[in-house]
């Protein structure tokens, strides 16, 4: 039986975060062998912010070694850059083409973006979630592990699937979110009732994949907790809750265990402690990341190789639908 198809992508808007990390990369890994994966660099996604040209082309490749080095196999999934792939922006366009403006402005993500900066009102911010509705359906997607964040664009997603099949018939696979079993919302070390993000002006509210030891150790002792002094899981010590959660899921051990072997002590342990486990968990990822770093051409392979896989899945995909509105086949 044909494996079911997972799609998942991270945008290059900055530099993958420990939070990118066991939201995401973590989970992608496991995947593999179970699912026809496709994970994805979206860079057409990235720019609905400005960047810096020469910036966005530096982290889009470090990106990928990123992936590469969090474990994920070229020879077992498609993995690629968005750009790369055509087929992405001109199913994007038909989708456009039954996506309401009402629906569209009520997304979420796109209230929040937008206010932050009026002078970043673009229109791609706007239908971004169209484009992300393109990456999804063009593989047949059956699976796309999302963030509470993202579920809103999900069944955006689902709703076009579902009206273009009742418009020009039977055509898109209605993707489902896939839950991963330990998910993971990392906060900012800094505010931890917002979530850690990689474009984050301040660099003390993140931790880097790539971050060196001292950077790491830096930023946790930083990390803003509060003067109960008790390490403990509760909503009333937001900073301590995020740490507890990090050092779960770098470690392997329960929150409850945690909680145990900090039971009298101060923060200072709790905080070193938890520096250390995210050092010792993301040493093996920077090493391995700055040895593929140093071969440019192996990457270059890569995304080619993968960006021609995507390309063959997609096309088959964009032509049906091309069909079905009413397009002439070019030869
Ligand atoms: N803090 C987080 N905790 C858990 N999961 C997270 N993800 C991102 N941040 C966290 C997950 O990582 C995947 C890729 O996300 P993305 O890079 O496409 O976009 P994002 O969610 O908008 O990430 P950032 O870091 O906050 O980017 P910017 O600052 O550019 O907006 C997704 O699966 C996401 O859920």
């Amino acid at each position: 039986m044909d494996k079911k198809v997972i799609f998942s992508g991270a945008q290059p808007s900055g530099k993958l975060t420990l939070g990118n990390y066991l939201g995401a990369l973590k989970n992608w890994e496991g995947l593999q062998d179970d699912y026809d994966c496709y994970y994805c660099i979206v860079d057409l996604h990235a720019i609905t912010v400005p960047q810096e040209p020469k910036e966005l082309r530096k982290n889009s490749l470090e990106a990928l070694a990123q992936y590469l080095a969090c474990g994920l196999d070229p020879q077992k999934s498609t993995i690629f850059i968005q750009s790369h792939v055509s087929a992405h922006i001109e199913l994007a366009w038909v989708l456009n083409s039954i996506s309401y403006m009402g629906e569209l402005g009520r997304m979420t993500q796109f209230k929040e973006k937008s206010q932050k900066s009026e002078a970043n009102l673009n229109a791609a911010l706007f239908t971004y979630p169209v484009l992300m509705a393109s990456d999804i359906l063009l593989y047949q997607t059956d699976l796309v592990p999302v963030g509470e964040d993202q579920k809103q664009h999900l069944e955006l997603a689902r709703n076009l699937a579902q009206r273009f099949n009742n418009k020009y018939s039977d055509t898109f696979k209605v993707p489902e979110p896939y839950i991963p079993k330990v998910g993971a919302r990392i906060m900012s070390l800094q505010e931890p009732d917002k979530k850690m993000s990689k474009s984050d002006k301040n660099e003390n509210g993140y931790i880097l994949l790539i971050d060196e030891s001292d950077a790491i150790l830096r930023k946790v002792k930083r990390s803003v907790t509060d003067s109960l002094g008790i390490v403990k899981y509760s909503d009333e010590q937001l900073g301590i809750k995020n740490l507890l959660n990090i050092y779960a899921k770098m470690s392997g051990k329960t929150i409850e265990e945690i909680e145990k072997m900090y039971e009298g002590k101060g923060y200072g342990d709790f905080k070193n402690d938890t520096a250390e486990v995210i050092i010792e968990g993301l040493r093996p990822i920077r090493e391995k990341y700055q040895d593929l770093l140093k071969n440019k051409d192996y990457l270059e392979e890569i995304y080619v190789q993968g960006a021609q896989k995507a390309q063959k899945a997609s096309l088959k995909t964009l032509r049906k639908v091309y069909k079905k509105v009413g397009f002439i086949p070019g030869k």
